[in-house]
């Protein structure tokens, strides 16, 4: 009876490794842009990967999906300043969409990501990406 149960948590374990692992990381982004969020704001990538990115602007003005480089912040307001910062970006007009492709930062960490158009970081349009070890 004992040895079952010691067969079962190490099974349980054993999910556990093979499923968290990874924390979720995932070589999709799938993004809508409003007035004015990222819908949803977190997102988890495995470092170095090619990572598939789609989005659609769904607000009435345009809007920015800016990475910042690891350990950089645009702050409240994005401006020339913070150019030389940028990881990765893309802009769409309103109703546009964005269907392509990047390659993941290969330092893992907490990446800050905003919308560059003015007054838009201040009105909530910031998110998180997250670099996690590829192939954890
Ligand atoms: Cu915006």
């Amino acid at each position: 009876m004992k040895r079952i149960l010691i067969v079962m948590v190490l099974l349980f374990s054993l999910i556990l490794v093979s499923c968290g692992g990874a924390g979720g990381a995932s070589t999709k982004i799938d993004v809508t842009m409003t007035d004015f969020q990222f819908q949803p704001s977190r997102f988890t990538v495995p470092a170095g990967q090619e990572i598939t990115f789609t989005s659609s602007n769904n607000g009435a003005v345009v809007h920015n999906f800016v990475i910042m480089k690891l350990g950089t912040t645009a702050g409240d307001m994005f401006d020339n300043e913070d150019v030389p910062n940028v990881y990765w970006e893309v802009e769409l007009q309103p109703g546009g969409s964005a269907n392509t492709t990047f390659t993941a930062p290969s330092e893992p960490g907490e990446y800050e990501i905003v919308c560059r158009t003015a007054g838009h970081i201040i009105s909530g349009m910031t998110a998180k990406l997250k670099v996690v070890p590829a192939g954890q």
